[in-house]
């Protein structure tokens, strides 16, 4: 689809070292203002009551998501956050300005564990809606001036507040994408392929494993501009959820969809259904031992490349298929580069996903 606009959500690296989704960053807020102790000074007026403002307020730093953005990049290039300083309160009750506040963005999907001085949890926070905000740090208060403090007693109080001090907090970033479909399978199933043909997306294709280095997004629109959001990720292999090959770092970019779409990829030679469901079992189980709600969720599972199946041996995909269904799993034949096969994949995704939607009503 050249020259179709691209939808923000789908996003896609053409490095893997620009795509970050771990960092620890440092915030230390403002400190507020001190008020200030003066007192009125004014011909004809000996004892001129107090007008020692009050200090501003220290800049807070805030965490904002924002949706188009999908890389922890910048805050590991540049980990260290501050906010300004409270003005200081004047004479003539002048109080001093707020620091400006300081605020930084990152991908939606970020959750940010925040640590204290002493390195204590104080707060979770999942930003997982679009410009959803977290307080990061506070900056301090600013001390009051001794015009404050004046009472009908005290009419000349020589006291004033200092400042408090600004928060400082360590926190730790993780980013767990936000998409609705989850695609699966061995490395050179045809994901990257498939998340291509299926959406404006544009992630790297090759014949060998693993061309895919990071998660990419890409939009299926449905009638009615509904929009489902597909992440691809590396594929995986045995041993993946104890970090063999490069799986394991990827799953928890599928954690949070509420579907998946596995793909097996045919081999035209070997149209064995033992050595399917060998392979279908592979990325199962890694699934599970990753979590148990991975395998939990609903899947469309489909076997790909029949392209490359001579025609006279199509009934033997046929029986793959119906080998699968008797032990519990339909399978769809697909070709991730068949428009028409695309199509109806595209169907099965979208009855699925508006079945789910229907639960949650
Ligand atoms: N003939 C045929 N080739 C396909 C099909 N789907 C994918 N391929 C080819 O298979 C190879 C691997 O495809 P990818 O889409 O990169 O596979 P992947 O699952 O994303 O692989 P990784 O990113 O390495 O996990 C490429 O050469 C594709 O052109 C298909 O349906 N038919
Ligand atoms: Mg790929």
């Amino acid at each position: 689809m050249i020259g179709a606009p691209r939808d923000p959500a789908t996003r896609a690296f053409s490095n893997m070292s620009a795509f970050v989704d771990y960092v620890k960053v440092f915030c230390h807020a403002g400190r507020g203002g001190n008020g200030c102790m003066s007192f009125r000074r004014e011909k004809f007026v000996p004892f001129g009551g107090p007008d020692g403002g009050d200090g501003g307020n220290g800049g807070n730093i805030y965490l904002e998501a924002d949706p188009g953005m999908m890389t922890l990049l910048d805050c590991k290039m540049q980990p260290h956050y501050k906010s300004a300083k409270g003005g200081e309160g004047r004479g003539k009750n002048q109080h001093g300005r707020n620091g400006p506040d300081v605020v930084l963005k990152v991908p939606q999907g970020t959750i940010i564990t925040a640590l204290d001085e002493n390195g204590e949890e104080v707060d979770v926070v999942d930003l997982a809606e679009p410009a959803q905000r977290m307080l990061a740090a506070r900056g301090g208060k600013g001390g009051r001036g001794n015009s404050a403090f004046a009472t009908a007693s005290n009419r000349a109080p020589r006291i004033r507040e200092e400042g408090t001090l600004g928060e400082e907090r360590t926190l730790i970033l993780e980013l767990k994408l936000i998409a609705d479909v989850g695609l699966v399978g061995l490395p050179n199933a045809g994901k990257s392929t498939l998340l291509a043909n299926l959406t404006r997306a544009t992630p790297k294709i090759a014949d060998y494993p693993f061309t895919t280095l990071h998660p990419n997004l890409g939009v299926i629109e449905l009638e009615f501009g509904e929009k489902i959001t597909l992440a691809d990720i590396p594929g995986l292999i045995e041993g993946a959820s104890k970090g063999q090959g490069l799986g394991h770092r990827f799953l928890r970019h599928i954690e949070r969809t509420r579907m998946l779409v596995h793909l097996v990829a045919i081999e035209p030679d070997k149209l064995d259904f033992e050595r399917m469901w060998a392979t279908y079992e592979i990325v199962r189980h890694e699934l599970q031992s990753y979590t148990e709600r991975l395998t939990a969720l609903p899947e469309v599972v489909a076997l790909n490349k029949t392209d490359l199946v001579d025609a006279e041996f199509e009934p033997l995909l046929e029986e793959v298929c119906e080998e699968f269904q008797a032990r519990g799993v339909r399978t769809l034949l697909l070709s991730a580069i068949d428009d028409e096969k695309i199509l109806h994949l595209k169907q099965e995704i979208t009855r699925l996903y508006e079945q789910l939607q229907r639960i949650e009503e």
